[in-house]
């Protein structure tokens, strides 16, 4: 095959629903804020891939970054691991973080995307793994009793194994309350992980986590402020429920001091704070390193390829916060994500809704 060139980059910032707003201890993401990335090169190939910016305050500012990564990587080779050691260059001055390593990650992923679909293969097998289906949780948020029982009975309906829900009420009786309100309805079978959302203080995750270590919960996700391994190490000493993190790492870096800091039993790296397929294949060497079992965070699409071949895959989460404007990619059933044969990440956007959402 010879080689592909990039030719162009397109970007469109959109603002689209959620099936329900991610309500957390600090702070509800009402809408969910992408910009979509396709990248066009010179075999006719395209790599879609979206960025999620949390607030649609950071939207433009995604946006124009991304454009601006264009005048770096068009006319060079479709060659992602190149490309990500010269983007890191670049920005040594400036810091490879936030905002910026969100752009970089977009434009790796639409880079893998487009190689794996000129190889005419699922990313995952692009990638030397095999299509194979994955344990999936359904991610619920802050739901109080009423919506937290409807949403874990739908889950379970659906075939979910396990749920997460978000807590860090005002009260620890609240934080029981709500989880012994869903246990009632889920049964003992179905696994529940709580999310915390770095909540809490050191002292009080203790105190908290510790009248959770009774209730049969499987982690409990960033008890305190996510770059403070020291904090989330003493809390993980006093307790006997495992402590999850990961989802805040920007780079692998951030990932191997807080592992290193024996900061969690489990970690969920996110997409495209991690530095998006090529940072995630970094990040799953670093997770096997320290055997530890390495979990998604949102991005459920490229996620699900990524975790096939990832060594010490431990779960796919399910919060859709791109349903509304691409085509369903996988499949989910009796607790286990599924990805097609659709070449690359499978994602195709769905027009008419894009033109929608476009802000
Ligand atoms: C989360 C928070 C904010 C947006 C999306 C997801 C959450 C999670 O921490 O783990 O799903
Ligand atoms: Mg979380």
């Amino acid at each position: 095959m010879p080689e592909i060139r990039i030719k162009g980059i397109r970007t469109r910032a959109v603002n689209v629903p959620l099936e329900y707003p991610i309500r957390t201890a600090v702070g509800v993401v009402a809408t969910s804020p992408l910009v979509l990335i396709d990248l066009h090169t010179d075999a006719g190939v395209t790599g879609s891939a979206y960025v999620f910016t949390y607030t649609p305050l950071a939207l433009k500012a995604v946006q124009q970054m991304i454009d601006g990564l264009a005048s770096i990587v068009v006319d060079r080779p479709l060659a992602p691991i190149q490309l990500a050691q010269t983007l890191e260059s670049r920005f040594r001055l400036l810091g490879n973080t936030g905002l910026v390593r969100m752009a970089c990650a977009g434009i790796d992923m639409a880079a893998w995307d487009a190689l794996a679909r000129a190889h005419e293969l699922p990313l995952a097998r692009f990638l030397g793994g095999e299509t194979i289906s994955l344990p999936a949780y359904d991610s619920h948020s802050m739901d109080d009793v009423d919506l937290g029982r409807k949403r874990a009975e739908q889950a379970v309906r659906a075939g979910f194994k396990a749920i997460k829900t978000k807590i860090g009420y005002s009260s620890l009786d609240q934080d029981v309350n709500v989880l012994r309100s869903i246990r009632d309805v889920v049964g003992d079978g179905v696994q529940i992980m709580v999310d915390y959302n770095q909540g809490l203080t050191v002292p009080e995750a203790i105190r908290r986590g510790r009248a959770l270590d009774d209730e049969g919960v499987a982690w409990i996700e960033e008890p305190t402020l996510q770059h403070d391994y020291t904090g989330h190490a003493k809390v993980r000493s006093a307790l006997k429920t495992p402590i999850q993190m990961g989802e805040n790492w920007f780079g692998p870096d951030e990932m191997s001091k807080a592992l290193s800091a024996s900061a969690c039993d489990f970690c969920m790296p996110d997409l495209m704070k991690i530095g998006g397929v090529t940072g995630w294949l970094r990040a799953s060497a670093i997770a096997e390193q320290h055997g530890v079992p390495m979990s998604s965070h949102i991005f459920q699409e490229f996620s699900a390829h990524l975790l096939a071949v990832t060594p010490t895959a431990h779960w796919l989460e399910r919060m859709d916060i791109a349903g509304p404007i691409c085509e369903p990619s996988l499949t989910f059933e009796d607790g286990k994500a599924l990805f097609g044969d659709r070449p690359g990440a499978g994602i195709v956007w769905r027009e008419k809704e894009v033109e929608r959402f476009i802000v």
